[in-house]
């Protein structure tokens, strides 16, 4: 059954809460607020990846996640490490985190390839093209699904060959980054593409700016992220019915009634 990873950002400009969880307390609390809503993972992160974000300092990055890390790990969730940094996945794993969500797929630390093999914990391979900064201009694809595919394919082939192991990964098709939402949908058209991969697959569709273009000219503006809730419900209800591992998610509590309504059909069929 597809698990539920909720969202504890300790950033102050995410783009969807940035800032309303900033101080460690208030994210710990926020972490247990989604557990009891029925998460499955939280994943921690301290770095924002919305287009055109500044990138913060290690020694920042691990100021903001280690104490939400080790909290929440302390208090018996399973707690992921959204990072780029090997350094700041290495200090999260011995604070208490599980897994390992890099958004650059490795690409952005060549040392992450090194740290994923000697420490054996999942790791998600997202789809990436580069840092935010600049991401939207690398949005041009032949054919999305298949370059998709084939890029994860390469990232998977190269963490192979530097010594991690198959079974520790986890694919993500990176809504959202360097893409336009046209490609954001076609990817969860075909998340079955993704799939016959063999590897897990993670969807985080949660409060993107596709989702909040719905039934908005090109000329008006996008709805704000906190009004996405709902068509987030249904994007990963869709995912759930593709059958992916796990969708990641700020709405924990809607995505869970999703799953149990998806549940409830399965077992009437
Ligand atoms: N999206 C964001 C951050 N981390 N990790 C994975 N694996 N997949 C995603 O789609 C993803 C991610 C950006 O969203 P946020 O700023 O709301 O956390």
């Amino acid at each position: 059954m597809t698990l539920v990873m909720g969202v504890v950002n300790v950033t102050p400009d995410s783009f969807s809460d940035g800032g309303e969880w900033f101080e460690p307390q208030a994210a710990i609390e926020h972490g247990q607020q989604l557990l009891d809503d029925g998460a499955d993972i939280l994943d921690v992160g301290g770095e924002s990846t919305r287009p055109g974000a500044e990138r913060p300092s290690t020694e920042e990055e691990l100021r903001r996640v280690l104490p939400v890390v080790r909290g929440l790990a302390t208090a018996g969730a399973r707690v992921s490490i959204d990072t780029m940094r090997a350094e700041v996945a290495r200090q999260a794993i011995d604070a208490g985190a599980s897994l390992v969500n890099d958004v650059s797929g490795g690409q952005a630390d060549d040392r992450m390839a090194d740290l994923v093999a000697q420490s054996g914990v999942p790791f998600v391979v997202m789809h990436w093209r580069g840092h935010s900064a600049d991401m939207q201009r690398r949005a041009v694809y032949a054919d999305v699904v298949q370059d998709v595919c084939r890029e994860l394919t390469g990232r998977v082939e190269d963490l192979v060959a530097a010594g991690a192991r198959r079974e520790q990964l986890i694919l993500d098709p990176g809504f959202g980054f360097a893409k336009l939402p046209e490609h954001n949908w076609a990817l969860l058209a075909h998340l079955d593409s993704l799939s016959v991969l063999g590897l897990p697959v993670l969807v985080g569709t949660s409060r993107k700016t596709f989702l909040g273009r719905l039934g908005r000219g090109p000329d008006q503006a996008p709805r704000p992220p906190l009004q996405r809730d709902a068509a987030t419900v249904a994007t990963s209800l869709l995912a759930i019915q593709a059958g992916v591992w796990g969708v990641r998610v700020h709405d924990v509590a809607g995505t869970v009634d999703a799953l149990r309504v998806f549940r409830a059909v399965e077992e009437a069929t």
